[in-house]
């Protein structure tokens, strides 16, 4: 077998050459302002990140390996480290050294000697439960992490009560009561319109399961939970068992179907689920959710047509990035209306933005602080693509206030981290990992919350670049002294 070769595609190329290096970097620079010394927990992400060369020639970034990374903040100094996770499909390739799996989420393209293998690459998430750190992605159980190390502890199944096939990489925390609340989508294998609801204690036990089905198979990357209820949002980026037996892309846009929103009290049954319907529009991550005991609000931004380029119409559309461009928005259900009276959509700004957050300590509250990467502002005319500001958003005032983080530069998902434990809502930190495109290599952005368009607080230095990644999580040392074993 000679030595591997990656392709030239865009996919491959650039900023977006596969890294492969597993890093360890001791205090990382801090070439401008002072890393806040009272800041002291872990900023856990993960990219994805191609190990292989691609075994059909090409690939989307959505079908790399996971790679989890850990900026481990103390005494305002940060050290980094990043490791693969250790999957059944990465330890395998492994040992091969080459990719046997094929294209996204397609079964019926892998090579045979893999046959029956999970397929997870836990490449989406990472987040902290009942002690435990996990990495996931959604068409898989969730992977235990070592929060120290890093080092993959293995897949979990919540000692078998997690009865799906799949789990949600967007788990929702309830902070009233410390439970974890979450999903699988294509619960009994790909392409199956089931949907298992679950909610775990603060304890990580399962306390409750309800199986529903969505009126069509669609990928349910992310969800809302409010204090009363639970909303799964079924939008039509279909998926069918005749797309991956003929070779196509698992998802495709159906500009025809309507979009539903599935509506449950928290911890009801099946047969408590309103589905509220509207016309078509794309939507993926969610803000925040919140409800007075009647009336539900999800705010998420929201598109005329899917973002995803590698994801065909299929009504034969061209890819038109003017449709889809998403504007945070609120959508609103009077859920003691029958579901044909649908749901209201409210346009919050014109700021257009994705990978939107909150101050997770008001998850499924009433809340007033969001953020999100943006890429397009209005009035303000930049070099380069993409997303190339922080966006942060009061919903008391409806301003919203940006952050240019430079030329060619590359936001990734925003995170909030309070100040302080008794820090006001929104009061603290912004991070944000940037791609510096011209330079091949990352900062990270330290930003005030309650100012984003102020010099940052702190500029840290990498000398590698950080992969085009997705989302991540803060764990306060006070939290990761909790950790199970
Ligand atoms: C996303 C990312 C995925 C995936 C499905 O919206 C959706 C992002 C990194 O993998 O499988
Ligand atoms: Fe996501």
């Amino acid at each position: 077998m000679p030595a591997p070769r990656f392709p030239d595609s865009p996919a491959f190329t650039g900023f977006n050459a596969p890294m492969r290096v597993e890093a360890d970097l001791m205090d990382v620079e801090c070439v401008q302002g002072e890393v806040p010394a009272h800041l002291d927990g872990t900023y856990y992400r993960v990219v994805a990140d191609h190990q292989w060369p691609p075994l059909l020639g090409d690939d989307i970034k959505f079908n790399g390996d996971g790679m989890v990374m850990s900026m481990r903040f103390r005494d305002g100094h940060v050290d980094f480290k990043s490791r693969y996770v250790r999957t059944p499909r990465f330890v395998a390739q492994a040992k091969a050294r080459r990719a046997l799996f094929g294209a996204y989420r397609n079964p019926f393209t892998d090579d045979p000697s893999v046959a029956g293998l999970r397929r997870g690459l836990a490449n989406t998430n990472v987040f902290w439960h009942a002690g435990k750190l996990y990495a996931a992605k959604e068409d898989s159980p969730p992977v235990r992490i070592d929060p120290d190390t890093l080092e993959t502890l293995g897949e979990d199944t919540f000692e078998g009560a997690l009865t799906s096939e799949t789990c949600t990489a967007h788990p929702k925390f309830d902070p009233r009561t410390g439970e974890m609340v979450f999903f699988g989508y294509a619960a009994k294998g790909e392409t199956t319109p089931d949907l298992a609801y679950y909610e775990a204690d603060a304890k990580g036990r399962i306390v409750h399961e309800t199986w529903l089905t969505a009126p069509y198979a669609s990928m349910v990357h992310d969800f809302a939970v409010t204090q009363n209820f639970v909303v799964f949002p079924v939008i039509p980026l279909v998926s069918s068992k005749e797309r991956l037996e003929a070779g196509e892309p698992h998802f495709a846009w159906d500009p025809s179907k309507d979009v539903y929103l599935g509506v449950l009290p928290r911890k009801g049954r099946a047969r408590d689920v309103r589905w509220y319907r509207a016309s078509n529009r794309f939507a993926s991550h969610i803000m925040g959710a919140w409800d007075d005991g009647r009336h539900l609000h999800v705010d998420t931004p929201v598109s005329e047509s899917s973002y995803f380029p590698f994801f065909p119409d299929l009504s034969g559309a061209p890819y038109d990035p003017d449709r889809t461009k998403g504007f945070l928005s609120r959508w609103t259900v009077d859920t003691q209306a029958p579901p044909d009276s649908g749901f209201t959509q409210t346009r919050l700004t014109d700021v257009a933005g994705e990978f939107p957050r909150m101050d997770d300590r008001f998850e499924t509250l009433p809340y007033h602080w969001g953020v999100m990467a943006a890429y397009e502002v209005p009035g303000e005319q930049r070099p380069g693509g993409g997303f190339r500001w922080v966006a942060a958003v009061d919903h008391r005032t409806g301003a919203t206030t940006t952050h240019y983080a430079g030329d060619h530069a590359s936001v990734a998902e925003p995170l909030f981290v309070p100040a302080h434990d008794d820090a006001a809502e929104g009061e603290g930190y912004v991070l944000a990992v940037v791609g510096r495109l011209t330079e091949n290599r990352s900062d990270l952005l330290i930003l005030d919350a309650r100012d984003v368009s102020a010099p940052p607080v702190a500029t840290l230095r990498f000398p590698l670049r950080i992969p085009y990644g997705l989302h991540g999580n803060w764990l306060s040392a006070a939290e990761l002294a909790h950790r199970a074993d």
